[in-house]
């Protein structure tokens, strides 16, 4: 579709759009949707649906939305005429709650863009009329809205000769100050077909499969809505943990890794984000169980969680993001009521085998609901290292709010932003982590659905991190914890901007001292062996730009990634026999916060003479 002419952007995003039609004696010609031309035009989204409606004359259809998984609509008459009406419903839009109207016709041939996040109807003008428009996103009746079409709030000035024919649901819908509307911001999405270029191959979910936007952009904090810049970038990044077959094709999807904070809310946070269906998907491949270290630590929190409820009538337990059933095998060993839920079914069946009941979904509101009206509430909800991990945070809140018992326990775990600034741990910035939590950002969020952090402890796992414990307000007294983990962060300087762009500084100066020590060894003919394909590493490598030349392999004992490549840097990942076996004398610990175990594991390596590289806090061989 040649557009000719942008002929209105009455209300934020939208955009009424005069084709150009080519007439001659046979008729005309137009194109009447062209994906590169509405790119260049900032609509980036993939449409799935096409929707086509006759109408007679003073039909009013709307005012219709989805609440959930809603819809993008590029619409048009086809024949006849309508008076087009979109009223915007984002909260966080400068034209929240204003309406426009337009006249579209076969004879005009305008196509308005209604983007995600308004009410859309119209009215009929002429005898009959042919709508047709085509939608960024399946109907979903669960989902589906209506605002009253007369609300007096809107005042929208419908062109009527006689009331208009209503559906009984039309006539029916509430006004538009009781209606549900978008309280968090609508991410836009950024250019697809420039970052799948070609896309990445996957067993079981064709490229095709990866649904449209495959990157959201946030330009607003996610959970507060305040705008938000990146403050530095680690250049183009591959999905963290999607190890690449040998065979398949060696091009990647890539996006934009740079974070930003929020002024406002202190919460540190990923520009970009890739859709999380192409992360956690059949093919995910980290399992908990494959460190010693981590199955003890699980094991000992779920012992404190059983003691927690021990005298509760029959308790129920259930865990966000439950991986592989590490921490939940526990809880099933004791028959106490449990559920796991988890996308991932690569781990899921994993949990299964544990005996672990495990619900594959993304957690979020609706799933907490029906898990509520189904099982109950829960006496305690466990999440580790997973609601950093979720870009819909505030409605993880929410739905944790739902489900959660009036006397209940949250507790999660989080990589901690104070270490990762303290000790410039560049490498936990990846896809996954869309958020890196500091104390004051976890009250900020929970504030908002009621709960309260009433205790915060320091855990030495990943290199750092923090076990928050939020009840409903005022249940539980604060511990001392929370006051002195917030003054800490103040003192650290969390909240100041210089501090981070002192951390860039750090990260490059770690970026370019890596890669000249790799360099040299290299010139020197000494092959390096990396330690640990971790998603950590997918950073690491791809910002550093180190590949096969600079690291031979990397041994991971994990055996879904053996036998393939890392991403973006397409390193070999082999068994750790083959590190034993390779008689080598540098490695690059990629895996470092299980030095002490793995150390323990390859202590014949060390004592052949052995030395580890290591760049975190700063560049070192050990
Ligand atoms: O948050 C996350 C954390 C919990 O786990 C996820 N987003 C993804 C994942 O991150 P990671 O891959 O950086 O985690 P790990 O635990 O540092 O990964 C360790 C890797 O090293 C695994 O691939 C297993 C491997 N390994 C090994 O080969 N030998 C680990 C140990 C302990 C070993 O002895
Ligand atoms: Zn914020």
């Amino acid at each position: 579709m040649t557009v000719v002419q942008i002929i209105h952007r009455s209300l934020q995003d939208l955009l009424l759009m005069k084709p150009q039609v080519f007439h001659d004696s046979r008729g005309f010609f137009f194109e009447t949707y062209n994906e590169r031309e509405l790119a260049g035009l900032g609509i980036h989204y993939r449409f799935v649906q096409d929707n086509y409606s006759r109408s007679r004359k003073n039909v009013l259809r709307g005012l219709h939305y989805q609440i959930r998984q809603p819809q993008g609509k590029l619409v048009r008459v086809v024949s006849g005429e309508v008076f087009d009406v979109a009223v915007d419903l984002r909260r966080s839009s400068p034209t929240f709650g204003k309406w426009t109207g337009h006249t579209l016709s076969a004879e005009n041939k305008h196509v308005l863009w209604v983007p995600p996040g308004f009410a859309h109807g119209f009215l009929v003008l002429s005898e009959w009329a042919e709508f047709e428009y085509k939608a960024t996103d399946f109907y979903a009746p669960e989902h589906e809205r209506t605002i009253l079409w007369n609300d007096a709030d809107l005042a929208i000035e419908w062109p009527l000769s006689a009331p208009p024919e209503l559906s009984e649901k039309d006539a029916r819908g509430p006004a538009f100050r009781e209606a549900e509307v978008y309280s968090e911001p609508l991410l836009a999405p950024r250019p697809v077909a420039a970052v799948l270029d070609p896309p990445v191959q996957r067993s079981g979910s064709s490229p095709s499969s990866i649904p449209s936007p495959a990157v959201t952009t946030a330009t607003r904090c996610r959970v507060c809505e305040h705008p938000i810049e990146p403050f530095m970038s680690f250049g183009q990044q591959p999905i963290a943990q999607v190890v690449v077959n040998p065979e398949e094709s060696r091009a990647h999807f890539t996006y934009e890794l740079k974070p930003a904070l929020c002024a406002s809310c202190g919460l540190f946070q990923l520009v970009d984000v890739p859709r999380p269906e192409i992360l956690f998907n059949d093919t995910y491949p980290f399992f908990t169980g494959t460190s010693q270290l981590m199955t003890s630590h699980f094991r000992g929190w779920a012992e404190e969680l059983l003691a927690r409820v021990r005298g509760v009538r029959d308790p129920f337990i259930v865990e966000i993001g439950s991986n592989d059933g590490t921490l939940l095998s526990a809880v099933a060993e004791r028959r106490v009521r449990h559920l796991g839920i988890e996308p991932a079914k690569s781990v899921a069946e994993a949990a299964r085998q544990k005996g672990v009941t495990t619900l594959e979904a993304f957690f979020g509101q609706e799933t907490a609901q029906r898990i509520r009206r189904e099982q109950g509430p829960a006496d305690i909800i466990v999440a580790a290292n997973v609601i950093a991990h979720i870009s819909s945070v505030a409605d993880v809140a929410a739905g944790i709010a739902t489900l959660l018992k009036d006397d209940g326990v949250f507790t999660f775990e989080a990589v901690s932003l104070a270490d990762v600034i303290r000790n410039t741990e560049f490498d936990q910035l990846y896809d996954e982590h869309v958020f890196t939590f500091s104390v004051r950002a976890v009250c900020n969020l929970f504030q908002r659905v009621g709960l309260e952090l009433v205790d915060v402890t320091r855990e030495a796992t990943h290199g750092g991190s923090l076990r928050y414990v939020l009840t409903r307000q005022g249940r539980l007294p604060v511990a001392d914890t929370v006051a002195a983990a917030l003054e800490e962060e103040r003192h650290l300087g969390l909240e100041d901007a210089k501090t981070y762009q002192a951390f860039a500084q750090r990260c490059a100066e770690i970026r370019d001292g890596l890669r000249e020590l790799l360099e040299k060894l290299h010139k020197q003919g000494h092959p390096v062996i990396g330690y640990g394909a971790t998603a950590k590493s997918t950073t690491v490598l791809n910002y550093c730009g180190v590949d096969s030349r600079l690291v031979e392999f990397i041994a991971d004992n994990t055996p879904m990634k053996q036998g393939k490549l890392t991403p973006g840097s397409h390193i070999p990942i082999r068994p750790p026999q083959a590190f034993a076996e390779r008689n080598h004398e540098y490695t690059l610990l990629l895996a470092w916060n299980h030095r002490a175990e793995i150390e323990r594991k390859e202590a014949a390596y060390r004592q052949r003479g052995g030395k580890w590289i290591l760049y975190i806090p700063t560049v070192a061989v050990v």
